[in-house]
């Protein structure tokens, strides 16, 4: 849909551009294992377009036995691949690298249509990215001894990596990459309701002529999960999903040799004091709640503004909102896509009511949404208090909770009072305020004058109940080594 140009941010629809033909989806897909695709012995589940709701491809669902196999695979492969000199390695990351930059707009494009998040954000934010991340640790794997990890780093063998579906082939990214520098194999199951692109994924692997076995992708729901977390020959899980899920895992594996990261939900604080560029913290603060549909472990979900600028920023954001084009995501004039799945939209609509009869006021702009597929309108809620759920709990949708604060002792106060501590964002004018309150904040990534922004070169991961364990930059590499903490 696009905006018919009025300030009320009416919308229209506007049909798909050709971009869907650049793409070949198969009817069917098997597991991807042992460098070849197979037949899994257990059922199949349909993976949708979230914005048509159609059915996309038919996707094998790995049960136990599938999951041993795989294993095994990576078990076998580890033999070669952790004693091959790292230099060797590193050719086959960066030729991995340099086919993902090949092709950048299939994925993009596939990324789109499975996931529903805008085009304009997968070409130029997702698979950029992805494609860095293995140049990076490409350039890690003969240096290990350099990381100041360890005289004789040593891999830790096989890693079971379960992942989300809000950045289906980034997050695969942020788990692949590292492991394969450090010498580990690899069996990756990634979230059921976007398992296309780690699918292209795994025929990348072959196309670099990957050894077999040393990436494995298992599709499935969360019982596929289940398996590969809890396969005894697996020696590293690494998880990132929701908080729920999250404890789940580290209760499951307690005991074990396994060594384990988590990467959980948030629910970040993006602060804007009354000395603030207000136009520039507007476009930070509709980039950190809107961007991919607010489907953000770190979005900056709870804005927190000094009191004597809430009115000004608030007239400049609603009207700034008023301008988001709601739509199709293959339309590369799209700022926020579809939903990711039904799922998904009935919590973001539970919370949401639940944040109405709290007493919040609810304001989103005037927008038109298509009858098919899952959509919900950029949305704003004020008159927050910090005992409502919508300020406590992950909504994981465009949802943005307004309260206010007079000093910036209240503010490092209200954004800590959080279960979660993931991310922050702080906006001021002010160089030395910048640095007291990312000493005061607990929060693993916080940004100045800036939101969601990311680099292969810096570490992310959270404090609390957002898990544990970094991930990204030279300390990503830890979790994957013997002996090494950060
Ligand atoms: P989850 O429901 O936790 O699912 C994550 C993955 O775990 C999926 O592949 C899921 O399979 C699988 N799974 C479900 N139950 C499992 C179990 N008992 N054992 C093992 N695996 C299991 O999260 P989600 O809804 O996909 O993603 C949203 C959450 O991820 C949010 O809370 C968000 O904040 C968090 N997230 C965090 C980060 C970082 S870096 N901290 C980044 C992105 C997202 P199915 O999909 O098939 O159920």
């Amino acid at each position: 849909m696009v905006p018919t140009g009025s300030t009320t941010g009416r919308f229209e629809y506007a049909p798909a551009p050709e971009s869907r033909s650049i793409v070949d989806i198969k009817a069917s897909y098997g597991l991807f294992i042992d460098g070849e695709f197979v037949d899994g012995h257990g059922a199949s589940f349909k993976t949708l377009n979230p914005a048509t709701e159609e059915t996309l491809a038919e996707i094998a669902e790995a049960d136990e036995r599938d999951v041993d196999l795989a294993v095994k695979a990576a078990r076998r492969a580890f033999r070669g691949w952790s004693r091959m000199p790292g230099a060797e390695r590193s050719k086959y990351i960066y030729r991995i690298a340099r086919i993902l930059q090949e092709r950048a707009r299939e994925l993009a494009v596939l990324e789109s249509i499975d996931n529903g998040k805008p085009i304009k954000e997968s070409r130029d934010v997702d698979v950029p990215l992805v494609a860095a991340h293995f140049f990076y640790y490409a350039g890690w794997a003969d240096k290990l001894s350099y990381a100041g990890l360890g005289p004789d780093p040593q891999p830790l063998g096989v890693a079971g990596q379960v992942i989300p579906w809000n950045f289906p082939l980034l997050m695969l990214a942020w788990k692949v990459a590292p492991a394969l520098a450090c010498g580990n194999t690899v069996v990756l199951k990634p979230a059921e309701t976007t398992p296309l692109t780690a699918l292209l994924f795994a025929e990348i692997c072959q196309q670099a002529d990957l050894p077999p076995g040393v990436v494995n992708i298992v599709t499935g729901a969360g019982r596929t999960g289940q398996a590969v977390v809890g396969h005894p020959d697996v020696d590293k899980v690494a998880f990132t999903g929701s908080t729920e899920v999250g404890k789940a895992i580290a209760r499951a594996v307690a005991g074990s040799h396994k060594k384990v990261t988590l990467e959980l939900g948030g629910k970040a604080a993006n602060i804007v004091f009354d000395d603030a560029p207000i136009d520039q913290a507007v476009e930070g603060i509709v980039s950190g709640i809107f961007f991919n549909q607010g489907h953000v472990c770190c979005a900056g979900s709870r804005l927190l503004v000094q009191e004597s600028v809430a009115d000004e920023l608030m007239a400049s954001l609603k009207r700034r909102m008023g301008t988001l084009r709601v739509g199709d995501p293959l339309d590369k004039n799209t700022d926020i896509g579809a939903i990711n799945s039904a799922e998904q939209l009935g919590k973001i609509r539970e919370l949401t009511a639940i944040g109405d009869e709290e007493g919040g006021e609810r304001w989103a702009p005037a927008c038109d949404l298509p009858s098919s597929g899952y959509w919900f309108p950029p949305t704003i809620f004020t008159g927050v208090t910090q005992a409502h759920r919508i300020a406590r709990e992950e909504i994981f949708g465009p949802v943005l909770s307004v309260l206010t604060f007079r000093t910036p002792a209240e503010a490092v106060e209200k954004a800590n009072n959080t279960p979660f501590g993931l991310s922050a964002g702080v906006w001021t004018d002010k160089g030395s305020r910048i640095l007291h309150m990312a000493d005061k904040l607990r929060a693993g990534v916080v940004w100045a004058n800036t939101f969601n922004k990311f680099d292969p070169t810096s570490p992310f991961g959270g404090y609390k109940e957002s898990g544990y364990g970094r991930e990204g930059g030279r300390q990503g590499l830890a979790a994957y080594l013997k002996g090494a903490e950060l």
